[in-house]
């Protein structure tokens, strides 16, 4: 499979305006960005599509296991920051939904792609938030890892995607500052606490490990996306990056990572760690996740029943436009 699409996108490649495809190269090897009214070869439009609106859908559907908890959470407080993380994160689907639209899809088919299975949203989402926990974890590992790849995006070659990045990255800081403060005091809570903790890390840490994407070697849109800019680190570059910063940080935390291969190597400076189960990637990029029916369903569900807003809005911006030109 990944030869084939690989191959399409080469072929497709190949049939643009040589002259045009080498100005457009030119302009991204100096580190220009590339402008929404830019001439853009026809690949890297739709792979500027693909991976800007999954990314989309992944802020938008990364509500959902966070919003399981706004109304349990442990303190008004708590309860306080949890609800403005989870808005800043629907502001997040707002601007990448955006930036996708100047490539020429609209917003509607965007979601339709969503709604219909056809478009991808990030793996760890399809996994529960099962304790309080949980939020601590997901806080410090899941927004942890979306920074390490985000980051670089901000330099990332088309500018709408890059300028976005910007205020997410800031957003997402903070982010994992309040899942490691979570997971802070609950270390240092009860004995209890601590092992609601440990158990927390021993379901997130693979997850968050495989929202790296597959092995460089397995990346089928690697080669191309890291030609054109638009991935500036591969997907291993960046996941190795997750390790050596979250290691110490458990160790902080007094938990253990659950990984009886990691060790850490003198020579390179960089941790080893031990396989990813890459049978479970799949199965939860297939719809097999603990979660994945369940999630769909509430985001069709929250976007059916939003429909008679949508109208009303449509309906008062007629009747505005229609008084200003009587
Ligand atoms: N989940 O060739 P590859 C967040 C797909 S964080 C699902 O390496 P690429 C947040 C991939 O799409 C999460 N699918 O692809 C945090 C491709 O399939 P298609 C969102 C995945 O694009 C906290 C196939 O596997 N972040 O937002 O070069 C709270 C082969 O992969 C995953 C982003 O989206 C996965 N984990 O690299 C709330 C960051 N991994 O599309 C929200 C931007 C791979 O060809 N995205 N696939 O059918 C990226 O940097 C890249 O798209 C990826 C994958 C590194 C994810």
């Amino acid at each position: 499979m990944y030869t084939t699409e690989f191959e399409k996108q080469k072929k497709l490649v190949s049939t643009e305006d040589p002259e045009k495809l080498a100005a457009f190269e030119a302009r991204v090897a100096a580190d220009e960005f590339i402008e929404p009214k830019d001439w853009m070869p026809e690949a890297y439009r739709r792979t500027l599509t693909r991976q800007i609106s999954q990314h989309a859908h992944s802020e938008i559907v990364g509500m959902l296991p966070e919003g399981n908890w706004i109304s349990r959470a442990p303190s008004l407080r708590r309860k306080a920051i949890l609800l403005a993380k989870v808005q800043d994160e629907a502001g997040h689907g707002l601007y990448l939904y955006s930036a996708a639209e100047t490539l020429g899809t609209s917003r509607q088919e965007m979601i339709e792609a969503l709604h219909s299975g056809k478009a991808k949203y990030s793996t760890i989402f399809n996994y529960p938030t099962l304790t309080w926990a949980d939020i601590g974890a997901v806080g410090w590992l899941v927004d942890g890892a979306a920074i390490m790849n985000q980051v670089p995006l901000q330099r990332t070659s088309y500018g709408p995607y890059a300028r976005a990045m910007v205020r997410v990255c800031k957003e997402e800081s903070f982010h994992q500052r309040q899942g490691y403060e979570i997971m802070m005091v609950m270390c240092a809570g009860t004995a209890d606490q601590k092992r609601m903790a440990q158990d927390a890390l021993n379901r997130w840490w693979w997850p968050s490990l495989m929202m790296f994407g597959p092995s460089d070697a397995e990346s089928v849109n690697s080669a191309q996306s890291a030609q054109w800019r638009i991935k500036l680190f591969s997907n291993d570059e960046l996941r190795q990056r997750m390790v050596d910063q979250t290691v110490p940080q458990a160790e902080f935390l007094g938990l253990t990572v659950p990984d009886p291969d990691l060790k850490f190597n003198t020579d390179t400076g960089h941790y080893e760690f031990g396989a990813i189960d890459w049978s479970e990637f799949t199965n939860v990029l297939k719809g097999n996740g603990p979660c994945n029916k369940e999630r769909l369903k509430t985001r069709v569900k929250a976007w059916d029943d939003g429909a008679w807003f949508r109208e009303a809005l449509v309906a008062y911006a007629d009747k505005k436009a229609a008084r200003a030109a009587a």
